[in-house]
C-alpha cells in the first residue's frame, strides 16, 4: 500500500493492518523481523498482536513447566519430535518401538490436525498410543499434551514420544515440557531448510537426517546443510539415519539411552 492510501484509510476510519508499518525492503525483500507476530489483524496494531502472541506463550510456559515437574514425579523420558510433513517421523517411531521392545517401556503422543492413522500404526507396532487431533491447529501445546498423557497413563519409566504436527514453523515456539526437541529432516526435502526455518533448529536438541537410503538419487548437499544448520545452532548434534533401511539406528538409541542415564542421575 502506497503512503497516500494509507493515510486516506486513516481518513476514512476503515480498518486496516498495519504490520506493513514494521516491513523493511531491502534488495527486492520485504522483512517483517524475526519479532513479527506472524498474523496481522486488521483493526490491531502489531504492538498489540505480538502482545497477545507473548501472552499465549507465556501461558504455554508455564503449563509445560508444570508438565516438567510432573514428567520428573512420573520417571517419563519425553522426547519432542519435529519435521515437515513426510519426513519420517511416524517411521522412524515404529522402528524405534520395535527395536525397544524389551528395553524400555514406550509410549506414543500423535499430532495431526486429522486422522488417527498415525497413533494406528504406532499401536501396529506394539506401543500405547493416543492421537491428538488439532484442527487448524498447527502445533501441540502443553495443555494439549497434559491432557493426553492422563489419557495415555504411560508406565513409570517410559520413554514417552512425542510426534508434533507435521511443518517446521509453530511448533518450535511451544514448550511442551519435553526432555528434548528432535528435528527430523529428511534428504529429500533440500539442504537450506536450517536457515529458512532457523527457529525449529535453533530450538533443536538433536538433528537427525533422514532416509539417507535416498541420498544417492537427490542432489542433496549434505555438507551445506551441516553448515547452515550449525550456523544457526552450533552445537547442534546430528545423527544420518535411514528409518527404512535400519542404517544409523544403533546411534539413535544410543542417544536416547543417554538422556536416559542423565534422567536417571538428575
Ligand atoms: N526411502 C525412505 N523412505 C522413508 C524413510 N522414512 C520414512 N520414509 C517414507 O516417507 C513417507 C512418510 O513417512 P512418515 O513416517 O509417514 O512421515 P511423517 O513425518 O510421520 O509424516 P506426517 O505425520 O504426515 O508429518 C512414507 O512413505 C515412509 O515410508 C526412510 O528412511 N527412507
Ligand atoms: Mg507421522
Amino acid at each position: 500500500m502506497i503512503d497516500d492510501d494509507h493515510a486516506a484509510l486513516h481518513a476514512a476510519g476503515v480498518p486496516h493492518v498495519h504490520s506493513h508499518d514494521h516491513v523493511e525492503i531491502k534488495a527486492g525483500v520485504l522483512d517483517y523481523g524475526a519479532g513479527h507476530a506472524g498474523v496481522a489483524v486488521p483493526g490491531l496494531p502489531q504492538e498489540r498482536v505480538v502482545a497477545i502472541e507473548q501472552a499465549v506463550l507465556g501461558h504455554n510456559d508455564a503449563l509445560a513447566e508444570r508438565n516438567r515437574q510432573a514428567f520428573a514425579a512420573d520417571d517419563l523420558l519425553v522426547l519432542n519430535l519435529l519435521s515437515s510433513p513426510g519426513s519420517g517421523k511416524t517411521t522412524l517411531l515404529c522402528e524405534t518401538v520395535r527395536a525397544m521392545r524389551g528395553r524400555a517401556p514406550v509410549a506414543v503422543i500423535e499430532g495431526d490436525q486429522q486422522t488417527s492413522f498415525d497413533a494406528d500404526r504406532i499401536r501396529a507396532a506394539g506401543a500405547p498410543s493416543v492421537q491428538i487431533n488439532t484442527g487448524k491447529g498447527c502445533h501441540l501445546d502443553a495443555a494439549m499434551v497434559a491432557r493426553a498423557v492422563e489419557t495415555l497413563a504411560p508406565a513409570r519409566g517410559s520413554i514417552l514420544f512425542v510426534e508434533n504436527v507435521g511443518n517446521l514453523v509453530c511448533p518450535a515456539a511451544f514448550d511442551l515440557g519435553e526432555a528434548a526437541k528432535v528435528v527430523i529432516l529428511s534428504v529429500t526435502e533440500g539442504e537450506d531448510k536450517p536457515l529458512k526455518y532457523p527457529d525449529m533448529f535453533a530450538a533443536a536438541d538433536l538433528l537427525l537426517l533422514n532416509k539417507i537410503d535416498l541420498s544417492p538419487h537427490v542432489d542433496f548437499d549434505e555438507e551445506r546443510c551441516l553448515e547452515l544448520a550449525h550456523r544457526v545452532n552450533p552445537s547442534l548434534p546430528v545423527l544420518r539415519l535411514s528409518a527404512r533401511t535400519g542404517d544409523g539406528m544403533d546411534a539413535w538409541l544410543d542417544w536416547i539411552g543417554a538422556r536416559q542415564r542423565e534422567r536417571a542421575t538428575a
